[in-house]
């Protein structure tokens, strides 16, 4: 289905949405339910959606091992994940068994989305957490067993790292190293998040302060954060997602549309001055078009 993105470490986010098998994982009985049984009736979803091709991480934090990281990290250290009852998850619906070889699935710390101490300021509190999951990391990491299609749902705080091709591990080669990897053994993940009604908003703040920050320090690269988050909804969505969610009992967690519309103006001005990544932008018109 998917071939390399030429030029781009993947598929834009602006078009996974735009794939019916790709966006209608979302949907699915099956999948709804699952959700549902975690984050409660009026789950929301986000309109993050990405299919990352051998997507190994590779991140080094001080003290932490190669990869580990948690998906609330670029969050900071902030009150409201400290809330017992904050529920806001990553669904990762994998496409490949995991293989000794060449990796595949994640492995993570059970139980190292909580904080472990239940007094002390914010920031206490968070390294608290960072150091028992240092100690975890190393000592009980637990390696999840993925066949194609299965759903992999974790809570935004906890831990976790790509189980890497055994090649990189030799060769400590960063994730761009791990591109070599053959045909039948290419890793795909359907990742989107999940979250309780009363969480995601939070979480769609900082989606529009991690876009504005790509925008500001452009690294080179396609700003692949800033292409989900000025999507206009709905209108750069395909016809029938805004209906599909509706009858799935899904909520769309969208930031107010004044900061998307910032975010947009800002997107194509960067993008506009690199003509490869100015197709790839609008790229998902053509899907429409198809
Ligand atoms: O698919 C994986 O191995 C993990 C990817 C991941 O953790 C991430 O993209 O945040
Ligand atoms: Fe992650």
């Amino acid at each position: 289905m998917l071939q390399g993105v030429a030029g781009l470490a993947q598929m834009p986010m602006s078009m996974c949405h735009w794939i019916r098998p790709v966006r209608s994982i979302m949907f699915r009985p099956a999948v709804v339910a699952a959700m549902k049984e975690l984050m409660g009736e009026g789950c929301a979803i986000t309109t993050e959606l990405s299919v990352p091709r051998n997507g190994f991480t590779t991140g080094k934090r001080k003290l932490t091992r190669m990869g580990w990281h948690e998906d609330a990290g670029n969050e900071g250290h902030v009150a409201y994940l400290m809330d017992p009852r904050y529920r806001f998850a990553k669904c990762g619906l994998f496409l490949q068994d995991h293989d000794p070889e060449w990796g595949g699935t994640i492995q993570v710390v059970s139980g190292g989305h909580r904080f472990p101490l239940k007094f002390g300021g914010i920031d206490f509190r968070f390294y608290a957490k960072r150091i028992f999951n240092i100690v975890g990391e190393r000592y009980w990491p637990t390696q999840i067993r993925v066949r194609p299609g299965t759903l992999v749902m974790f809570d935004s705080r906890l831990p976790h790292a790509s189980t890497m091709p055994a090649m990189a591990r030799k060769l400590n080669l960063g994730s761009g190293k791990a591109t070599d990897v053959p045909p039948d053994k290419t890793k795909y993940v359907i990742y989107w998040n999940a979250s309780r009604p009363d969480c995601y908003q939070q979480y769609v703040a900082n989606m529009v302060t991690r876009a504005n920050k790509e925008l500001e320090s452009p690294n080179g690269e396609y700003p692949f954060y800033a292409d989900a988050v000025r999507m206009r909804f709905p209108r750069d969505f395909p016809p029938g997602y805004e209906s599909d969610a509706k009858a799935a009992g899904l909520v769309i967690g969208i930031p107010p549309s004044e900061q998307t519309e910032a975010i947009r103006v800002r997107f194509e001005k960067a993008v506009g001055l690199n003509p490869g990544f100015a197709r790839w932008a609008t790229a998902f018109r053509d899907l429409a078009a198809a």
